[in-house]
């Protein structure tokens, strides 16, 4: 068969999940809780259909089959996160050994399947107790997570060689303390501003724990959601628009994690409206010293920019978006089901540019992937037909090609998401699995995506 698109040898396909999203068993096996149980306790109705994290995908009593279905559809790697408050009910302490047997049989299995696991630390669920401790605002909280993080390469770390501190580290940082999506519903620039910077460090001290370990075939990095900005006009007002939203969204992560430093105009920003966070002496040396060896990129839609007509006065509470508003393209590509852009061209420049201003990393796709609501209404003979997931990847996976010909170092494709998972305060409202999940009974089933999948696979292109 030609393949139009081949991609190098070796490629990896799979997929993404996290601990929370498809678990369940939220009060079982030893688990403490997190932000997650205890917001839904205090505020059900925060959440769609009044849903809740305790059973969710219940992957907790179905691995099994699920990692079956994973190998059946070609995946010959898988991203996984560690729930903390599994593994160390209380975020520091004693290990609950219900969950390392959990864990050790998943990554058994995977193992067993010829799927190799790559595990994330950190998907958006920190141990309540640590929250009411004051969560990522608190320095002792970023020792007890490189703590858990050197528990974790300990225990699994004989048969995990790509380890991830974190999933998408300014979502917490937008939900917790901007914007009112996340436990604890902060909404404080300056707050907001710490939160990162905590982050940030933690992610270097994990890097810095595994890196001591001198493990020669391990790598540890992390996961970001980069959103290309792109500017309106090429006039000056919207081309800095955009450039402060990229420096926010994007390099505020980025830099500190693959090249060691914030981005001075990003310090100045933050200086001049007293939003700097509290360092301590020694900090920056330490993200210097302890980059990531390995990025993994979700990319779901760009953000279009526009400057402000007027900027508001006083600027104070600085939050980035008093600089500029978001534009709607006209004639853009949308996913109608989801109300987010698609521009699968997006994927290119993200890579583009990791290979030009990042020391082209390795890279991969980590998360990309379609959410739709009431997917149900296109079940058809008992099977899902989401040809618009398919041409939704296809034309993705057309770009990351173009980007790996023109010499970019991306070794793989994680689709968002294997099932249809749980997902926060959307709960099951928008679905994005190769398999489908009923709700109700748990029940799985492929969906038309995943028999295409399994031959890209199998194929190495397509
Ligand atoms: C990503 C997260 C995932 C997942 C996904 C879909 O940003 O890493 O955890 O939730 O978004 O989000 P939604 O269901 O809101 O469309």
């Amino acid at each position: 068969m030609t393949l139009e698109y081949k991609f190098p040898e070796g490629f990896w396909w799979g997929s993404a999940t996290s601990a929370t999203q498809i678990e369940g068993a939220a009060n079982e096996g030893g688990k403490g809780k997190n932000i997650w149980d205890h917001w839904y306790e205090i505020e059900p109705n925060r959440f769609f259909n009044n849903v809740g994290p305790e059973s969710t995908s219940d992957f907790y009593h179905r691995y099994k089959e699920d990692i079956h279905l994973m190998k059946e559809i070609g995946h010959n790697t898988y991203r996984m996160s560690i729930s903390w408050s599994r593994l160390i009910p209380g975020g520091r302490g004693k290990v609950n050994p219900e969950a390392v047997t959990f864990y050790n049989n998943v990554i058994n299995e995977l193992i067993e399947n010829d799927i190799e696991p790559f595990v994330n630390l950190y998907h958006f669920d920190m141990p309540l107790e640590l929250q009411n401790e004051g969560g990522w605002e608190s320095r002792e909280v970023v020792e007890a997570y490189a703590a858990y993080a050197k528990e974790a390469f300990r225990l699994f770390g004989d048969r995990v060689s790509k380890w991830f501190t974190f999933n998408e580290p300014i979502v917490p940082v937008e939900g917790g303390y901007l914007y009112d999506f996340h436990y604890p519903n902060v909404v404080d620039a300056k707050r907001a501003a710490q939160v990162a910077y905590h982050t940030a460090i933690a992610s270097a001290k994990a890097v810095k724990v595994y890196h001591e370990l001198d493990k020669t075939d391990g790598k540890i990095g992390i996961i970001l959601n980069l959103t290309p900005s792109y500017p309106r006009s090429e006039n000056p007002a919207d081309l800095r628009a955009s450039r402060i939203a990229d420096l926010f969204f994007n390099r505020s992560f980025l830099d500190p994690a693959v090249l060691g430093e914030y981005p001075q105009e990003l310090i100045d920003i933050l200086t001049e409206h007293g939003q700097l966070p509290v360092m301590q002496k020694g900090d920056l040396e330490l993200l210097k010293a302890n980059t990531v060896d390995i990025l993994g990129v979700n990319y779901y839609q760009p953000r279009r920019v526009k400057a402000k007509e007027n900027l508001p006065n006083p600027y104070s509470p600085f939050m980035p978006e008093w600089f500029f508003d978001h534009y709607e393209m006209p004639g853009r590509k949308m996913n109608i089901y989801r109300g987010w852009e698609i521009y699968e061209k997006g994927i290119y420049d993200i890579m583009m540019n990791l290979k030009e201003n990042y020391g082209n990393i390795e890279s991969f796709v980590s998360e990309n992937g379609m959410g739709v609501q009431d997917e149900d209404r296109f079940l058809k003979d008992g099977q899902i037909q989401d040809d618009y997931r398919i041409e939704f990847i296809g034309e993705h996976l057309k770009w990351l090609h173009r980007a790996i010909q023109e010499g970019c170092n991306a070794k793989g494709y994680h689709m968002w998401t294997f099932m249809d998972n749980w997902s926060w305060s959307n709960a099951y409202k928008n679905r994005y699995g190769f398999v489908s999940v009923d709700v109700e009974t748990k029940e799985r089933s492929l969906k038309k995506s995943a028999h295409w999948f399994k031959e890209v696979s199998n194929n190495n292109g397509f």
